[in-house]
């Protein structure tokens, strides 16, 4: 299916506009990566909703939702700054960042009201999202299998009166009618959640048509099996982008604290209160967070997460910051026995 589409439907605005030069406007086209193949990138132009895009040394470092240009050719030649980027650290043992989505206006963190619930998940995709400067959505998914579905969404208020909730049933147009005010013209939202929660179900909803496959739950997505694999961007033709993405197993993040300073302000300002400017909050005489656990203003359980997270970026921080300059070492090791190679040949010739 090839449709067309304008710069500002696919979410062009001046913030990209701005980074071009005269030239590079009159001659080069754009494009914005739509989703990444093993070899190539799926590109959605003005004139193509799927061209593909080789990936060399180059254009790998870019990701969905990115704007690309190209040349004449139809060959890469840059990637324009990002606005906003979604990243963590490679899910298992692998000491790696992975991007998972640039450009992005709203990411919808989607639970479902059927045992996945959990405040503390929901804390770490909102440290996650805050990081990056675009707006936050909790929705929740089976509302229509779940009894006391305003005790749920009266314990994600909690943890932030002013953050956005929506209670909804994934398959029926009407009831996530609010999400649509999110998706309007030229507006990109990322889904992100375990496997099973219904992304691809909201996905599909809001556009109206069934693009995405979804499958019925399991009853553990501790498995690894995702029915989404890879992430994909879609245009809503009457508004929106919507970024669909497979369930996370594991969300480690990585260099994330203003996100998690952000997510917790409130024991941020507490802790200015403490007797002792390097309070750690735990038995430390004087301590305000203590005291407004104790009060109840605060749930012991959010200090817990709080110092959790703070810990697990940065030690995931370091750990990469380890293995970038043992791999720059390396290179440069490889670069130097290279160097002497050549020298010795040129010696015995
Ligand atoms: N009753 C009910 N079922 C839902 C709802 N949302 C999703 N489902 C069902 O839940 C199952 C999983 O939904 P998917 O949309 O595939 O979940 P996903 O989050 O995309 O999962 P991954 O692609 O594995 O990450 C499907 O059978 C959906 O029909 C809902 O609000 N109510
Ligand atoms: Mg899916
Ligand atoms: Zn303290």
């Amino acid at each position: 299916m090839s449709q067309s589409f304008t710069l500002s439907q696919m979410g062009w605005t001046a913030f990209f506009q701005q980074q071009l030069s005269l030239e590079q406007w009159e001659t080069l086209k754009l494009g914005r990566v739509s989703a990444q193949h093993r070899g190539h990138l799926e590109i959605m132009t003005t004139t193509s909703s799927n061209m593909s895009l080789a990936i060399n040394s180059e254009s790998s470092t870019s990701t969905v939702g990115d704007w690309i240009l190209m040349d004449e050719h139809n060959r890469y030649v840059q990637t324009l700054e990002r606005f906003s980027l979604f990243s963590r650290k490679s899910a298992g043992s692998k000491v790696a960042l992975q991007l998972i989505a640039a450009n992005v206006n709203t990411a919808f963190i989607v639970c479902s009201l059927d045992g996945n619930f959990n405040l503390s998940r929901i804390e770490r995709y909102l440290a996650l999202v805050n990081n990056t400067g675009a707006e936050a959505v909790i929705v929740l998914t089976k509302a229509d299998t779940c009894e006391n579905v305003q005790t749920y969404v009266e314990q994600v208020r909690s943890l932030d009166t002013m953050l956005m909730v929506e209670a909804v049933d994934a398959r029926e147009t009407l009831s996530i009618k609010a999400l649509k005010n999110w998706c309007a013209h030229g507006q990109t939202v990322v889904f992100i959640g375990s496997s099973g929660v219904g992304k691809s179900t909201l996905v599909n909803t809001l556009l109206n048509v069934d693009t995405q496959v979804t499958s019925p739950s399991r009853a553990d997505d501790n498995r690894g099996r995702h029915t989404t694999t890879s992430r994909s961007l879609h245009l809503i033709p009457s508004g929106g982008l919507l970024l669909d993405t497979p369930g996370m197993r594991e969300l480690q993040l990585v260099d994330c604290e203003d996100g998690i300073e952000s997510t917790f302000s409130e024991i941020g300002e507490l802790a200015e209160h403490c007797q002792f400017s390097n309070c750690q909050h735990q038995s430390e005489p004087g301590c305000a967070v203590k005291a407004a656990i104790v009060a109840g203003d605060v749930e012991q359980r959010r200090l817990t997460n709080y110092d959790k997270l703070l810990r697990e970026q940065a030690r995931n921080g370091a750990t990469l910051a380890e293995t970038r300059s043992k791999d720059r070492n390396l290179g440069r090791f490889y670069r130097d026995v290279q160097l002497e190679a050549k020298q010795r040949k040129g010696k015995t010739r």
